[in-house]
């Protein structure tokens, strides 16, 4: 096992993986900005190399400065946490060709992933059911035409280098297609320069469900059941829950087993989430996240299974000791991101936090880098803290939620608690009935 870890990352997660690491009994190197001198993530590791200026391109995207603060504190593997570098091929390459561990996936799979046009083409022949749509990029507008036929209207043009929403254009009927193919690959040469497009059959009021993995990269696999991703505003998750209460387990166990057989023969190493779009009890695959997501914690506490003990232990090369059977599902857990915003706007809202008081008591859990008196600096994401609560039932957990949520002080600064305090009084989102565009719904009437 690593005898120390240089965590490329900051904020809340940069703690989670920090705690991971100490619970190993590994010790533990920050990296952080000028700017982050005085976060949490820096005070709780064990030594700590500043990397640049508060640019992330400077600092935590600086992969010559991250590479030489492992080399100087002598961590022998890197954990990317999310977002940053955490799926760029290029640092996960350069990573192994210095000899240290890159704690995720191995590079081609985060290629293909990143491809989303093969990484669909792929999992399809892997068995996993995908969305109707182009089997690979859009070339002619014949092409398009065709198969907008064969599909029907509406349809979805997608950036084969998107993914997390950007880039898509919505066509309602084929007299608008060809205006939106040359717009979706302009835009996509622009934001990611690359005008590779294809098309999908556009869903109109899914929900997002995504099936959390784990893999050894020898032949073994298991799931982790789903979350429910729905409450989502321009493509940033708010709310997530698991499990969904859309699934039964009859379903849960067939997308689940489904998932698990085709990252076995992929030979998947890592944690990974297989995200789906979910239609009247269809599962559509959209894309994989080849990286520890924000919300992993909803699983963890309906699991008791460590992710970030689980992906270290897979980086060193351990095999999966967990097997399906072992991986029991008990209660419901739901998530909320804690941003510094303000809750109306949505408008980042750094500053000063003048008084910070947690809550507690029976199936709460806090993930937050924030504590009395630290300063949120402006240069990065507005998430600064989770809130996850846990339940035997999914009444239990929402009404532990709004206890917590009661208690939760965050002063000095606006965030999205009042946002939750809201959210848990409507009628839908008590029943649990909502779909990707009811919040945004939510919030133009409100
Ligand atoms: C879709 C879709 C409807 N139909 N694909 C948005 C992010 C990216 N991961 C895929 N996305 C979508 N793909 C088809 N064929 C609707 C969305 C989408 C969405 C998906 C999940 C959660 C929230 C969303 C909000 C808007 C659009």
């Amino acid at each position: 096992m690593f005898d120390k870890i240089l965590i490329a990352s900051r904020g809340e997660i940069a703690l989670r993986i920090h705690r991971a690491c100490r619970d190993l009994g590994i010790s533990t190197v920050a990296v952080h900005s000028t700017a982050d001198e005085d976060a949490m993530h820096v005070r709780l590791a064990d030594e700590s190399v500043c990397i640049g200026p508060p640019a992330p391109k400077d600092s935590y995207l600086n992969i010559p400065s991250i590479v030489a603060a492992c080399e100087i504190s002598g961590a022998s593997a890197i954990h990317p946490g999310y977002g940053f570098l955490s799926e760029n091929v290029n640092f996960a390459e350069i990573v192994q060709e210095h000899e240290l561990t890159f704690i995720g996936p191995s590079p081609e799979h985060i290629r293909l992933m990143g491809d989303k046009i093969e990484a669909k083409k792929t999992v399809q022949s892997l068995g996993i059911p995908v969305v109707p749509g182009s089997d690979a990029a859009i070339t002619t507008d014949e092409q398009a035409i065709a198969l907008g036929e064969e599909i029907g209207y509406p349809v979805l043009i997608k950036a084969a280098s998107g993914g997390g929403g950007r880039g898509m254009q919505i066509v309602q009927q084929e007299s608008h297609l060809l205006d939106a193919l040359s717009t979706a690959r302009a835009e996509s040469k622009l934001a990611f320069d690359d005008d590779t497009i294809y098309m999908e059959k556009f869903l109109e009021k899914p929900r997002h469900i995504e099936i959390q993995i784990l893999g050894d990269g020898q032949g073994n696999a298991i799931h982790l059941g789903e979350r429910d991703c729905s409450l989502q505003r321009r493509h940033q998750k708010v709310m997530e829950e698991a499990p969904s209460p859309a699934l039964t387990p009859q379903l849960r166990n067939e997308i689940g087993g489904i998932v698990t057989r085709a990252m076995e023969q992929l030979r998947y190493k890592g944690v990974g989430t297989v995200e789906f779009l979910f239609e009247n009890d269809n599962f559509f695959f959209i894309e994989m996240n080849t990286r520890i997501q924000v919300e992993h914690p909803a699983t963890e506490m309906i699991t008791d299974v460590d992710l970030i003990v689980e992906q270290i232990r897979i980086a060193d090369g351990q095999p999966l000791t967990l097997k399906q059977e072992d991986v029991q599902f008990r209660g419901h857990a739901i998530e909320c991101r804690i941003n510094a915003e303000n809750p109306k706007t949505f408008l980042p809202a750094p500053g000063l936090v003048t008084h910070y008081h947690t809550p507690g008591g029976p199936g709460v859990r806090i993930d937050s880098s924030l504590y009395t008196d630290y300063i949120i600096p402006p240069y990065y994401d507005s998430l600064v803290g989770k809130l996850i609560v846990h339940g035997r039932t999914r009444k239990e957990c929402l009404m532990r939620l709004q206890r917590a949520l009661e208690e939760f002080v965050v002063e000095g600064v606006d965030t999205t608690i009042p946002l939750f305090k809201d959210l848990l009084q409507q009628h839908e989102i008590r029943k649990g009935d909502y779909h990707i565009r009811w919040l945004e719904n939510y919030l133009n009437l409100t």
